[in-house]
Order: C-alpha cells, then sequence, then structure tokens
C-alpha cells in the first residue's frame, strides 16, 4: 500500500453543530495526519466549481446551496491507502445506509447534509486538494 492523501471536507451541517472537532479527533484516531486545513465559506460559484462533475444531475442545486451556506473545513489529509481507507471510515453517501460507527452514521442527517466530504480516487484527490489549496499550504510527504 501507498502512502496517498485525500481531501476531506466538514462541510456546513457538521461545523453548525459543532461537531467538527469530535471529526477530526475521529480522523488522528484512524491513521490520518493533517498535511493542511482552513476553514472556508465558499460562495455559491466556487461550491459549483468544486461539484462541476454533478452539474446536471437533479440534486446539483440542492447540493451548492447547501455547501455555500455556512462555512466548510477543508483538510488534505496523509495516511497509506488514504482514499480508500477515508471512505471507509466515513460510510456511505446515505447515512442511513452507512455502517454502524461511520461518520455519517454518527454525525449526518441525510444524503444531502451528510457530514462530509471525501475524494473517490487519487486522481480526484489530486485534483480537490488543488482546488483549495496553494502548494506552499500543503506540507510535504514524511513530516509532521
Ligand atoms: P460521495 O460524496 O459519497 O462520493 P457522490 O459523489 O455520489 O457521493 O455525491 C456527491 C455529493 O452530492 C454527496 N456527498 C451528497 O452530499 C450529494 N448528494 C448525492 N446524492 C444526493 C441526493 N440524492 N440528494 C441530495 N444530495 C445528494
Amino acid at each position: 500500500m501507498a502512502l496517498e492523501r485525500t481531501l476531506s471536507i466538514i462541510k456546513p451541517d457538521a461545523v453548525e453543530k459543532n461537531t467538527a472537532g469530535a471529526i477530526i479527533a475521529r480522523l488522528e484516531q484512524e491513521g490520518f495526519t493533517i498535511k493542511a486545513m482552513k476553514r472556508i465559506h465558499l460562495t455559491r460559484a466556487e461550491a459549483e466549481g468544486f461539484y462541476a462533475e454533478h452539474r446536471g444531475r437533479g440534486f446539483f442545486d440542492e447540493l451548492v446551496t447547501f455547501m455555500s451556506r455556512s462555512p466548510i473545513l477543508v483538510m488534505a489529509l496523509e495516511r497509506e491507502d488514504a482514499v480508500a481507507k477515508y471512505r471507509e471510515v466515513i460510510g456511505a453517501t446515505d447515512p442511513a445506509k452507512a455502517a454502524e460507527g461511520t461518520i455519517r452514521k454518527l454525525y449526518g442527517a441525510n444524503v444531502g447534509e451528510n457530514a462530509v466530504h471525501g475524494s473517490d480516487k487519487t486522481a480526484t484527490a489530486a485534483r480537490e486538494i488543488g482546488y483549495f489549496f496553494a502548494g506552499y499550504e500543503v506540507a510535504p510527504s514524511a513530516t509532521n
């Protein structure tokens, strides 16, 4: 297994409920290292840009309205097999279908307001980290 990075977003619903700290603690317990982190309030256009691949889907308007509703926390996370492991820890997109103990099961409300985002593959992770962070803002590998 290779050392990888993935983009994590703690979404508006989780930040509003003050569950961001618990989610970050869980991710650290699962072996993820935070290589970059910031709190931002996306404009609608910035949310549309991030989710461009979903444009045209029925939930797109709801998704970008939600993601630009209030601040989010974005993180570049690193660990062995980060993309797959992160998706295992967050659980299925719909919290009602997510496995017991997963972050979405614990903190998500519904398929739209599901607490966290995670990259779906390593190529996507690189693009998504680049969307939010300039190179100098992300720590090099093998450092804390
Ligand atoms: P995931 O984030 O688990 O990879 P995707 O890529 O299928 O899920 O969907 C992207 C985001 O769009 C999800 N995180 C979720 O918040 C939102 N979404 C997906 N399906 C729906 C839906 N039916 N209604 C509202 N929002 C949705």
